[in-house]
């Protein structure tokens, strides 16, 4: 029987913060409060000034993804040790089968590729196409494996983009099953005539990525999305908001009433569209992810988006290709690998950012690194809470220690980090997943293999609410 006690921290959950004791055994929280007893033969760590909180959960990951004639070098194991590092415990990666590939066939090769993670994990299952097997395969994957969530690319036409009528059928069948439909909001229709004609006038440096794919690309698509979930009268998350103009459509339908929530990655409240400028390729091309950084005066309006409650999440959209992988693109800028890293800097840098400035308090940290993600997902109280019966995924946070990030010294498998040589302060002098210490003053303890994977709950509290209304627009829903 494992057990570990972590003495005299201050426990942060979402709510509050309070002194206290925590115990785990065989991996759960089983106590917490003040001056517990060490159980024979536990393990004791003295928190000493430090927080206990949540272990950090990342709802949007791609280890390994095969995407655009490669695939992303950090796979479940590397990445997700990385993220431990890192003081993230979970994550959510995506099963994004090819189109006419059945979506059962797709999500059990990704299962096969997850056997190895170090940390547990669940999966978004991506609608890449639609026919009444796709409709068959979701309802399987939502009653039998606990897929709480499936995904949408509104982008990348003629590969993995789906069509108004995709999106109608399936955000329709999710709301049959209790599941939530999310977006990668960016009209790829657009993106691909714009490509086409930067391309045609010689633009074929990363200098292009941005221009081909402006911010009112990113708003109408995620307008769109919103607008199809309200008649619909369906839930819906729209990953990855970088552009006002998508917060905008956010904040619109929220105040509207729709259920509607946004995730935030690091880089995009951080990191501005100048790297595009930069004259070596490979640094500009290692920041062509999609949505693309954006000028400066959209990150304030992120965070801002962030502490009004209008984006609930922050991930890290971690899809890593080396520069040799990014080369596919040197002639091209359509052809650079789409993504960049982020696993095991996005505690530290939300807490720098946010908690370090003000922008947000030590709860609110937790909610937009852990909780709220649990919740919407159907992870909660398994993961995100500090309560007895949750499992032991908890960093042990330092708000005095300080690191400076570099790919000199990440344990991310990519040759670069586009936070390179920021210093940040706060950060998890140890991370404990399963009850175990996997991570302790900068030594990893990572295990290939023990990553469980999380099946999750359909439905919820606001599943139940959207029922009880009714007529059209936001109050409309498919009543059974
Ligand atoms: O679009 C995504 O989320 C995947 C393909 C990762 N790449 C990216 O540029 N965001
Ligand atoms: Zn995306
Ligand atoms: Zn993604």
């Amino acid at each position: 029987m494992a057990t570990l006690l972590i003495r005299g921290g201050t426990v942060v959950d979402s709510e509050t913060q309070y002194r206290a004791d925590v115990l785990c055994v065989d991996g759960l929280i089983a106590a917490i409060g003040e001056d517990l007893d060490a159980p024979a033969g536990a393990q004791v760590v003295d928190a000493g000034d430090r927080l206990v909180m949540p272990g950090g959960i990342d709802p949007h990951t791609h280890m390994q993804l095969p995407f655009m004639g490669t695939v992303a070098s950090d796979d479940f194991y590397s990445g997700t040790a990385a993220g431990l590092a890192g003081g993230t415990t979970s994550i959510i990666d995506f099963v994004i089968p090819n189109p006419q590939q059945p979506l059962m066939e797709a999500y059990k090769i990704w299962r096969g590729w997850a056997e190895k993670a170090a940390a547990d994990y669940a999966f978004h299952v991506a609608v890449t196409w639609w026919d009444d097997s796709v409709y068959q395969d979701m309802g399987e994957l939502a009653t039998e494996h606990g897929v709480a969530s499936f995904k949408h690319f509104m982008a990348y036409k003629n590969a993995i983009m789906c069509d108004d009528e995709v999106l109608v059928n399936s955000f329709s069948r999710c709301l049959e099953l209790g599941a939530i439909p999310t977006v990668h909001a960016e009209n790829g229709e657009l993106v691909y005539r714009l490509q086409k004609q930067l391309v045609a006038q010689g633009v074929t440096g990363p200098e292009g990525h941005p221009r081909s794919r402006p911010p009112a690309v990113e708003g109408e698509a995620a307008n769109r999305a919103i607008r199809i979930a309200e008649v619909l009268g369906s839930p819906i998350y729209v990953v990855h908001v970088s552009a006002k103009q998508a917060l905008q459509a956010i904040e619109r339908a929220r105040g509207e009433g729709q259920r509607v929530f946004g995730e935030v990655l690091a880089g995009h409240l951080l990191i501005d569209d100048s790297v595009y400028s930069d004259p070596d390729f490979t640094r500009a091309a290692a920041h062509v992810m999609s949505p693309p950084f954006r000028p400066k005066a959209h990150q304030e309006a992120l965070w801002q988006g962030l502490q009004a409650g209008h984006l609930h999440t922050t991930a890290t959209d971690h899809c890593c290709f080396c520069a040799l992988q990014k080369a596919a693109g040197k002639d091209d800028f359509t052809l650079i690998p789409n993504g960049c890293a982020g696993i095991e800097d996005r505690m530290s840098l939300l807490w720098h950012y946010g908690v370090g400035t003000g922008r947000l308090t030590p709860s609110e940290f937790v909610r937009v690194t852990s909780t709220n993600a649990a919740q919407i997902f159907g992870l909660y109280p398994r993961k995100g809470a500090m309560r007895v019966g949750a499992d032991a995924d908890l960093v042990l946070w330092d708000p005095a220690a300080s690191r400076t990030i570099s790919a000199e010294t990440h344990h991310q498998n990519i040759d670069y980090n586009v936070f390179e040589g920021r210093t940040v302060t706060g950060i998890n002098s140890h991370t404990i997943s399963q009850g175990k210490v996997v991570w302790i003053d900068g030594e990893l303890r990572a295990e290939r293999g023990v990553g469980r994977y999380l099946p999750r709950k359909l439905g919820g509290d606001y599943w139940e609410a959207q029922r009880l209304r009714k007529g059209p627009g936001p109050s409309n829903c498919l009543v059974s």
